[in-house]
């Protein structure tokens, strides 16, 4: 029987190869999806999900996390949640309740306590020296605050063809406090039915809001698109609209799977990078550039990967 774990970016290659073990032996996409993103929740480097997430501009990280039951279609959700190691586990809790399934910031976090989730301060020294050095550059040359994003966001099929979906981000370094992307919007950020297929999202969420890109890559993919086809025309669509109405399209970046476990990426950025493993397929790293609404994709070279956690794990001095 056929499964698929698809997943944004190259951090969650470490997750993602545990969630394929679990499909391999027939374990269900829900607890693939948890275990997944769990692992990127908890691994110290990677500044913009879980612990070591970088902050808000009043250097509070606020995290944002969804979950999806693509056979039930129920959903839970956390947004603004402050202190709580694992944001996609209370997610998911929540996704059980029937009413009350989406809470914010002191609601979440009473919630959670109340459900004996671990509390963690998920602030790191590490985030705290990039914190300063941003406020220091932002200060003394009026940057833009707003940059600095990787949301990992999953979708998972398994051998009993359920799906599931999840993500989980701290959202935009510098935010403002209580602001929220798509990554916890069902819809925006995430969506899965798995009588169709799922798909996530990541990039600018303000934008990503505008097109409902999950959600329209999951009608399309029912409109009989294949996944590739849905991804490249959700984001070509939306990328083109922003452009029109607006003069400016943000980063955005979809990874997706159809029912059968066939998958599709699209990006409007050079460098966006997504993991994805099969039972066909052991866990493997893509990069991606998009050429006129088309994406295209490479396996990462041993060089990219070398290069990518030597930059996340540099050591940082405070300017
Ligand atoms: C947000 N979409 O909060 C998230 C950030 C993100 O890749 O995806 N980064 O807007």
């Amino acid at each position: 029987m056929s499964w698929t774990i698809i997943a944004t970016w190259r951090m969650a290659l470490e997750g993602v190869q545990e969630g394929a073990k679990l499909l391999e032996y027939k374990g269900n996409s829900e607890d693939a999806i948890e275990k997944a993103i769990k692992m990127v929740e908890d691994f110290p480097y990677y500044k913009s999900v879980g612990y070591g997430g970088l902050p808000n501009e009043n250097g509070e990280v606020e995290l944002d996390a969804a979950f999806m039951d693509g056979d039930s279609l129920s959903i839970g959700a956390v947004a603004g949640i402050k202190d709580f190691k694992n944001p996609i586990s209370i997610a998911r809790k929540l996704s059980e309740e029937k009413v009350n399934c989406f809470l914010v910031g002191q609601g979440a976090e009473d919630y959670a306590h109340k459900n004996g989730f671990e509390r963690m301060n998920m602030l790191t020294d590490r985030a705290i020296i990039q914190y300063k050095n941003r406020l220091k550059e932002t200060v003394d040359k009026g940057l833009s605050p707003y940059s600095g994003h990787d949301t990992v966001g999953m979708v998972a099929l398994d051998q009993n063809n359920s799906m599931a979906s999840g993500t989980s981000t701290s959202g935009l370094f510098m935010k403002k406090r209580g602001r929220t992307g798509d990554s916890a919007i069902s819809g925006s950020g995430f969506y899965v039915d798995s009588e169709i297929g799922g798909a996530t999202a990541t990039g600018l969420g303000e934008d990503i809001m505008k097109g409902c890109s999950s959600y329209e890559i999951v009608r399309l993919m029912k409109e009989g698109y294949t996944p590739q086809e849905a991804a490249d025309k959700a984001v070509g669509q939306l990328n083109d609209l922003l452009i029109k109405r607006r003069k400016k399209a943000g980063d955005i970046s979809v990874v997706c799977i159809n029912n059968k476990g066939e998958f599709g990426v699209a990006t409007n950025i050079e460098g966006f990078s997504f993991v994805v493993a099969t039972d066909n397929l052991t866990p493997t790293v893509y990069v991606c550039s998009s050429k006129k609404g088309k994406t295209s994709y490479e396996v990462a070279t041993s060089e990219w990967m070398d290069n990518y956690m030597k930059k996340r794990t540099a050591p940082l001095k405070l300017k």
